[in-house]
């Protein structure tokens, strides 16, 4: 059974948003970091609400998302970056540890912090994960980060209202 899943139009005005982007593979982390800014921006987020750091490499993004995360300036952290296989192990390591570190600096803060990395098996396949709108997994995360920042600011506020336990079973 495939379950339909329409985004919500959210808005993203009054929140803040860290994007941490690695500088391994430049020309595709450049067009992840260009997708999260134009989503962002649609999403009404204003220009400077949006702060961009960069890192080596995707091993690299856990420590400065986290450090973001536990700065509680941000609403939300995007993690961007790519790791494609090659012929040694490197691979698995790289982006295990970068997935791993990622959850973890969230579920250490509270503070969502999305994947927007890119593991493929070959450049064609990342250059395709790096395209235009729902096509560019930069534009994606940055979207799920706008709807994490409402979704946790309206559990906050049900949670300040005393509104738990009252038969609602969803939040959005
Ligand atoms: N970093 C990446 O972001 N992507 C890769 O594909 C990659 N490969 O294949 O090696 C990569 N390596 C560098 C790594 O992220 C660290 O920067 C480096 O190991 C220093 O800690």
């Amino acid at each position: 059974m495939k379950i339909e899943q329409n985004r919500e139009q959210v808005s993203a005005a009054g929140f803040k948003f860290a994007v941490v982007v690695s500088r391994w593979n430049t020309d595709i982390t450049s067009r992840l970091a260009t997708g999260a800014a134009e989503a962002l921006s649609e999403a009404g987020a204003a220009v400077d609400s949006v702060e961009t750091f960069y890192v080596p490499g995707a091993f690299e993004l856990p420590v400065a998302c986290l450090r973001a995360a536990q700065s509680g300036r941000f609403d939300a952290v995007i993690a961007l970056g790519v790791v494609i296989r090659g012929d040694t192990p490197h691979f698995d390591y790289v982006a295990g540890c970068a997935a791993e570190g990622i959850t973890r600096a969230a579920m250490t803060t509270g503070i969502p912090v999305l994947f927007g990395v890119i593991t493929a098996d070959t450049l064609e396949q990342a250059i395709a994960r790096s395209g235009e709108k729902a096509d560019n997994k930069g534009y994606e995360a940055a979207l799920s980060a706008v709807e994490m920042a409402v979704l946790l600011k309206e559990m906050n506020s049900r949670e300040s209202d005393g509104s738990r336990g009252k038969g609602r079973s969803h939040v959005v």
